[in-house]
């Protein structure tokens, strides 16, 4: 147990639980960043409902969200750090586990500050299917994407995140990684996206998604719709084609806007203090 509101110690702890020789590629952290993003990317900016505060996905409503299949993974593996710092609300922890994960996989430092609140407030509770659909365009990831309050240039920034990980069948029914190391954070999604061919595959399960079929590459790399989207329109295209010639820029944008996406639907006041959490109900006490 640590001091309440000592997220140092958190930090260390959640860095501590990254390897995970077991678990897919041996690294808790990309599943760590999809449960930040999927956490807070159900915010809608005109109703003010969806986001981090509440973490919602405890309960089936949420967490059985077929977009969110996988995401228990993430969730056990931070189960430990709970109990050993059991001030701490869930929300906070959710959204800080992706926010330490990008930092231990090479990635940008990302600013994050605490005071989410675990208080479930039934008004604010984001219905299903706010989350995108891998099958879809560019008019989808912009009605989504807009939709928390994200630019083109947000969209395509934030759509870097998919340097790391992999697709599991299972899970969203996609199959593959994006790039041949899918654990260290980089700006190769983005040169891939440019440099290889990709041609359509539908798999057995009946999805379509897109592969490389380069003799000369390593492996069988994979990019889903949506990424494809990103270099067929102009304006997406854009910013994938600044972010594959300049990885600073790249990591300068990704941090502010993962660190605009973990703060959707928190308001805090002039000092940093959230003043839309009932911490009494939910918050550092619950
Ligand atoms: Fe993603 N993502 N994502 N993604 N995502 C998947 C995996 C991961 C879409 C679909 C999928 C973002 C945007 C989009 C990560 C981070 C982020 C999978 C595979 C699908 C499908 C899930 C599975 O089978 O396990 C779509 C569509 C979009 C979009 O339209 C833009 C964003 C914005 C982020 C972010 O973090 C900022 C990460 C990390 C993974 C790898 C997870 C893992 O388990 O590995």
């Amino acid at each position: 147990m640590s001091k309440k509101g000592d997220f140092e110690a958190v930090r260390k702890d959640i860095a501590k639980l990254m390897h995970q020789p077991e678990y897919d590629d041996g690294s808790a952290g990309p599943v760590l960043v999809r449960l930040a993003w999927h956490s807070s990317g159900t915010y809608d900016a005109e109703t003010d409902t969806g986001g981090s505060n509440g973490a919602g996905m405890r309960y089936e409503a949420e967490g059985g969200d077929p977009a969110n299949a996988g995401l228990q993974h993430a969730r056990v593996f931070l189960e430990p750090v709970k109990e050993k710092h059991s001030w701490i609300t869930y929300a906070d922890l959710w959204t800080l586990g992706g926010i330490v994960a990008i930092k231990e996989m090479g990635g940008p430092e990302i600013p994050w500050k605490g005071g989410r609140t675990d208080y479930v407030d039934d008004s604010k509770l984001p219905p299903r299917g706010r989350l995108p659909d891998g099958a879809q365009g560019s008019d989808h990831l912009r009605f989504v994407f807009y939709r928390m309050g994200f630019n083109d240039q947000e969209i395509v920034a934030l759509s870097g995140a998919h340097n790391l990980g992999r697709c599991h069948s299972d899970r969203s029914g996609f199959e593959g990684a994006w790039v041949n190391n899918p654990t260290r954070f980089s700006n190769q999604y983005f040169r891939l996206l440019l440099s290889l061919q990709w041609r359509k595959k539908k798999l057995p399960n009946g999805v379509e998604q897109y592969v490389n079929y380069d003799e000369d590459s390593e492996a069988e790399l994979m990019m889903l719709p949506t990424d494809i989207a990103l270099t067929q329109d102009k304006s997406f295209r854009t910013w994938v084609e600044l972010y594959a010639r300049d990885k600073e820029r790249f990591f300068e944008d990704f941090s502010k806007v993962f660190s605009k996406l973990v703060e959707l639907g928190i308001v805090r006041d002039e000092d940093g203090k959230v003043t839309n959490a009932d911490n009494e109900r939910g918050g550092y006490h619950a």
